[in-house]
């Protein structure tokens, strides 16, 4: 996978050099290619922002070089060859899921445009949209300073996802989130060596080598923390990927169904 990304502070994507992206940049499984969006201005300050029409706070981004920029990045690719999906970070966009990693994981090309200031000039993304498949995309119910931080998270959960990235295929098949079997619930916790440290042991199943049993305490353990921390989630699942046990489960923690199917909170909540 090609990914571009355009930015005034280009040293902020200095993590995508480290661990899991450095690592799959260095075998060749991702070729990232960081762009100084100032390059493509031709005054003396090389301005990038100006005040909004319309009055009010902040600055926007000026079109002149995003459209440059954005030209010369999308030219550079082959002739005849897919053209990038766009994705635009803003906090006014769609959100950011693992299914949506998922999609662009299976893309050649990405090019990101993280804006500072107030965003772009509308007529950006409107130019854009007409001639490929733009994105605009929010990581989260909270407001950043600018679009980089944002372009680190959604390129490390996309590259994890590319082939060869992770040691063992099977390693994303449990993550919270994935399409599958522990769909839409959270993973639970995890131990390892020692088997007691600080006079806390851990859950005797582990050790019992019954993997049937290690995996229903793990199915009920992603409920218990389900519950707790996303009880949204248990909310809209549907309940026909609800087996016996977990409904049992489920009563222990004062869910049940509802006249429609779906599980609610029937009982007060439980303590930890
Ligand atoms: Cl993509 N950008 C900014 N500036 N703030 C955000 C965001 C993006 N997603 C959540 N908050």
């Amino acid at each position: 996978m090609r990914i571009d990304v355009v930015t005034i502070f280009p040293e902020y994507l200095e993590p995508l050099n480290v661990s899991l992206v450095g690592k799959a940049r260095a075998r060749g499984l991702l070729d990232v290619r960081l762009h100084d969006l100032r390059e493509w201005t031709h005054d003396k300050h090389n301005t990038v922002d100006d005040t909004p029409y319309g009055g009010g706070p902040g600055m926007v981004m000026k079109p002149d070089p995003w459209g440059e920029a954005l030209d010369a990045v999308i030219g550079s690719g082959v002739q005849g060859e897919e053209p990038p999906v766009l994705v635009v970070p803003t906090p006014s966009g769609r959100p950011f899921t693992q299914e949506l990693a998922v999609e662009l994981s299976e893309k050649p090309w990405l090019v990101f445009t993280p804006a500072r200031y107030e965003g772009i000039d509308r007529r950006v993304i409107e130019e854009y949209g007409d001639r490929l498949d733009v994105r605009e995309v929010s990581i989260g119910d909270y407001v950043l300073a600018g679009g980089e931080a944002p372009v680190l998270v959604m390129v490390e959960a996309v590259a994890r996802l590319l082939p060869g990235v992770l040691g063992n295929a099977e390693s994303h098949r449990d993550d919270s989130f994935a399409p599958g079997a522990m769909a839409d619930l959270l993973e639970g916790p995890v131990y390892t060596k020692p088997p007691e440290w600080r006079g806390r042991g851990i859950p005797d199943v582990l050790l019992s080598g019954h993997h049937g049993k290690i995996a229903r305490w793990r199915r009920d353990e992603a409920f218990r923390r389900t519950v707790r921390n996303r009880p949204d989630l248990i909310e809209r699942a549907d309940p026909a990927a609800f087996d016996k046990k977990d409904r049992e489960i489920l009563s222990i923690l004062g869910w049940g169904p509802g006249p429609d199917g779906r599980f609610g909170r029937v009982a007060p909540d439980v303590e930890e």
